[in-house]
């Protein structure tokens, strides 16, 4: 499964040094460009389009683990304002999709969460929604979902949460499902 391309070696070692796991490089010439191809072998997402939150943390999460949680674990909010998921940093073909966050919020308030969709690191955002944590408020993971269109392949495809300080939001997976 090819996960993103880049015609600079300074962009590759930046994108590879943040890959977990094993992966492969593939390079070729063209017209005197070179061009870099990442790929891995197998990710969650590539056998059932779900992506288990615990196996994509962000940068201010903890893992909890939970009989009623798909895979028996969530990640959870540390208390901190940042990202609990990012990534996978996927290549899309253009097409229809939506992809669904299954989350929890224990705490009640009007701060909110951005759940967004980005394409090459960030750069273009493809969807994004704002949801308050009592919208979020439940015992159950509910799931918000997100779509988009891509009238061209995209590379470094990204889901992102982003919560507040002080919020006790659980993710527990992802799901992308390519509707045309
Ligand atoms: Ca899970």
């Amino acid at each position: 499964m090819k996960l993103a391309e880049f015609f600079e070696i300074c962009r590759l070692e930046e994108f590879v040094n943040n890959l977990p796991g094993t992966f492969y490089v593939l390079s070729s010439n063209k017209n005197e460009q070179i061009k870099y191809e990442v790929f891995v072998t197998q990710t969650t997402l590539a056998k059932t389009d779900r992506l288990e939150g615990e196996d994509n943390p962000g940068e201010i999460t903890k893992v909890e683990k939970s009989a009623g949680a798909s895979a028996g674990a969530y990640l959870a909010a540390t208390g901190k304002t940042g990202y609990l998921t990012s990534g996978p940093y996927l290549h899309l073909d253009p097409g229809r999709y939506e992809v669904s966050f299954a989350v929890k919020s224990a705490k009640k308030s009007s701060d909110e969460v951005r759940f967004d969709a980005t394409a090459f690191y960030g750069r273009d955002t493809l969807a994004g929604k704002d949801v308050t944590l009592g919208e979020l408020s439940s015992q159950d993971f509910q799931k918000v979902t997100l779509g988009f269109e891509l009238d061209e392949p995209a590379d470094s495809v990204e889901f992102r949460l982003e919560v507040p300080a002080n919020s006790t939001v659980g993710l527990d997976y992802l799901e992308l499902v390519k509707q045309s």
